[in-house]
């Protein structure tokens, strides 16, 4: 009758909360088993306390039991890694890999104008893939997708696969563009980070989980993710589904 998993989610501001007008330091979120419920607390906590955007002043964290059912276990996207030496070229392969996903020129072009000018989001935007007309009207919170996470003993097994990936920045993002493709509404997403120091990103399509060095300058804190999206989809569904719907990355239901 199901799973029992724990969502743990954490997100941190610095000044004062988000809500007040606080800077965007860090978020994160996972699942785990109740055994796990403060070391995966203390992860969280430890990556608030020592993030490169800043001094969180403000941490909210949030500890909530879930029952997964079968269906929402599920495999990871298969992971590949461009090549690029400067920006100029990332966004070039960024561009390629969309266009070949079926997103419109002009929703590639709003989605690399947003993304480099926007320091401080905390979730991401959902845009129309043909025209880049943004379509949630949430502003600088976004959508953040929330609950999901891998199965730590299936993340094992898939690290010994992929040995040149084992960063918790790489798993979180592999298990986030993961949920946000499994839905039929997605038709792609193109993320990079708001953290200085850290200048790769990814396209994720139907073809998988796509990383790209390169997409911004090194010091910027601009960054963000946009899901392109159909103009028909049902909006309110579509982000009930991200916000709220549960997905554990292999675990018991992951084998059969
Ligand atoms: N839901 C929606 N948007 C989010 C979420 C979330 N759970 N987490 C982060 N974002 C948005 C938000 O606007 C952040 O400012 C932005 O994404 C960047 O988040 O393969 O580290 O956690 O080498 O800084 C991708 C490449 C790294 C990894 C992305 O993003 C690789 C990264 P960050
Ligand atoms: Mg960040």
């Amino acid at each position: 009758m199901g799973i029992e998993r724990f969502s743990v989610r954490m997100r941190a501001a610095e000044g004062t909360s988000h809500e007040a007008g606080g800077k965007h330091i860090s978020g994160g979120e996972g699942l785990c088993i109740r055994q796990q419920i403060s070391q995966k607390t203390e992860k969280l906590l430890h990556k608030a306390l020592t993030h490169s955007r800043g001094k969180a002043d403000f941490i909210r964290i949030t500890i909530e039991k879930l029952q997964l059912e079968r269906q929402q276990c599920g495999f990871p996207l298969a992971t590949y890694s461009e090549q690029a030496t400067t920006i100029e070229e990332g966004r070039k392969r960024v561009t390629e890999h969309l266009y070949q996903g079926n997103i419109g020129m002009p929703a590639i072009q709003a989605a690399l104008a947003f993304l480099s000018s926007t320091p401080n989001m905390r979730g991401a935007i959902l845009m129309d893939g043909e025209t880049g007309e943004r379509l949630d009207n949430r502003g600088q919170k976004g959508i953040r997708v929330s609950r999901m996470d891998w199965d730590p003993d299936f993340y094992k097994e898939w690290l010994q696969c992929h040995p040149t990936l084992s960063s918790p920045r790489i798993a979180e993002a592999i298990a986030l563009a993961t949920k946000v493709m499994n839905s039929k509404d997605t038709l792609a997403e193109l993320c990079w980070s708001d953290d200085p120091e850290y200048t790769t990103g990814y396209v994720a399509t139907k073809k998988g989980y796509i990383r790209i060095p390169h997409l911004k300058e090194e010091g910027s804190e601009s960054g963000g993710r946009v899901f392109f999206i159909q103009r028909t989809t049902n909006i309110p569904n579509y982000i009930a589904y991200l916000e709220r719907e549960p997905l554990l990355i292999g675990g018991e239901f992951g084998h059969e």
